[in-house]
């Protein structure tokens, strides 16, 4: 019975990213099944490869590991998500452009919301991709259809006053008490639910001639979790896994290739989105029965976080195409070599015979066209994009304001969290850091 007890910003995170998860269990039987052959892949590479499988996060918390990835309609909107996260101790990290991420693009920018200190970090790296349609450009729709996507998005309540005034409160007091807890919990996963009521299906239609994404945002009255990601150890052993299942994976693992050297950033996969029956309301009033193809499974691999300068050669390489032979033109072999190329992150820790021992930072983050190349890779409808339109201009700053708080910088994060283990492990052995 935990009524008694008040619960920190970390356990509220960590309960909810499990209540999500059982939640999401509940509605998409086949992600229970990736969660089975996730702990089946992670268990064995944990046997096989002994403490170097934990180099980068130990075994609970990769087994508890969880992205979610949810859409939203408007600054109003991401603000609000913006409260029920700050309570969890999840803040904006990064700003991610998903309209013209090479070929595959789609109406929204996004940013990812997570714990920022590393302790908290450790605790549960609970983080949620959280993406915001941008309904004035003219790319995709035009000013009437965007006067209409307004006023819809305008009209409809996605959080309720209670679930927001709790949220407002955890992170006035810094965490709740039980059956506030309880109560927060319980909202805040009902809020990312599958809606029961009946589409609008002219509407839905019509947005999905555009953009299936924008559909699935501004075509409903309410949001939902798109997907909720497990990270695994062995991502290839995962793909292989699934498909021996019977499970229809994407064509490829996004992001690098499977090569010899470090692990770096992410490499994700998914099975496509399955048919999920939904009811509608057709134009003459009547109800009908049909599915709809949104949600999927996804799973990563994490590696190790990469510089300005490590990232930028990563981008470099990926237009080359991600293949091993790129890869070995592209990376050195070896983690010294990242850091003797200034390539990656890594912390320094001082060990208890006061030598210092160097571990490799996770990458955190997102890489926007992965995202987008699983938005994509997932839809069944082209949709229309005017090629001849200007976008509207957004950056981080804008994603800032719409959000209304601060926006996290990746590589500062990465950045502070060397200096601050440079500084220790420099006090600890009595010298000046450098
Ligand atoms: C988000 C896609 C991005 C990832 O892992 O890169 C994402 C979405 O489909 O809403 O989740
Ligand atoms: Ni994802």
């Amino acid at each position: 019975d935990t009524r008694g007890t008040f619960w920190e910003p970390w356990q509220l995170r960590a309960a909810f990213a499990r209540a999500l998860s059982d939640m999401y269990g509940r509605e998409v039987p086949a992600y229970t099944t990736l969660l089975e052959v996730s702990h089946d892949v992670n268990a064995d590479v944990v046997r096989a490869r002994g403490a170097d499988a934990e180099r980068l996060g130990s075994i609970d918390r990769v087994t508890a590991e969880r992205h979610g990835a949810i859409r939203v309609g408007t600054p109003a909107e991401i603000q609000q998500v913006a409260r029920i996260f700050g309570a969890m101790g999840m803040h904006p990290v990064g700003f991610y452009d998903l309209r013209d991420a090479s070929s595959s693009s789609v109406p929204v920018i996004s940013t990812a919301f997570r714990p920022i200190d590393r302790a908290e970090l450790a605790r549960n790296p609970f983080r949620v991709f959280t993406s915001m349609l941008v309904p004035s450009d003219r790319r995709f729709f035009s000013a009437d259809l965007q006067r209409r996507l307004e006023r819809f998005l305008g009209a409809r309540t996605l959080f309720g006053p209670e679930l927001l005034a709790l949220a407002d409160r955890a992170e006035a007091d810094g965490g709740l008490a039980g059956d506030d807890a309880a109560a927060f919990l319980r909202l805040a996963t009902a809020a990312f639910e599958l809606g029961r009521e009946p589409v609008d299906q002219a509407w839905y239609r019509e947005l999905e001639a555009v953009s299936a994404v924008a559909a699935d945002i501004g075509g409903v009255p309410t949001t939902h979790i798109n997907h909720l990601t497990p990270r695994v150890l062995d991502i290839d052993d995962l793909y292989a896994r699934m498909e021996a299942r019977g499970i229809t994976m994407i064509d490829a693992i996004q992001g690098p290739p499977l090569w010899e050297g470090p692990d770096v950033l992410l490499r994700q996969t998914s099975f496509r989105a399955l048919a999920e029956p939904r009811t509608f309301r057709t134009p003459d009033g009547q109800i009908v029965q049909d599915a709809l193809r949104v949600r999927f499974g996804e799973v990563e691999a994490r590696g190790i976080a990469l510089t300005r300068e490590g990232r930028a050669r990563y981008d470099a390489a990926v237009v080359q195409g991600a293949t091993p032979e790129v890869w070995r033109r592209t990376f050195p072999a070896t983690e010294a070599g990242l850091v003797e190329q200034g390539l990656g992150y890594f912390t320094y820790e001082t060990t208890d015979d006061g030598a210092v021992a160097r571990e490799p930072i996770v990458y955190e983050d997102f890489l926007p066209r992965s995202a987008a190349g699983i938005f994509q890779s997932n839809l069944t409808e082209e949709g229309s994009k005017d090629a001849s339109q200007a976008g509207e201009e957004r950056d981080a700053d804008w994603m800032a304001g719409a959000v209304g708080r601060e926006l996290f910088d990746p590589f500062d994060l990465y950045a502070a969290q060397v200096a601050a283990s440079l500084t220790s492990a420099a006090h600890l052995r009595g010298v000046a850091p450098e």
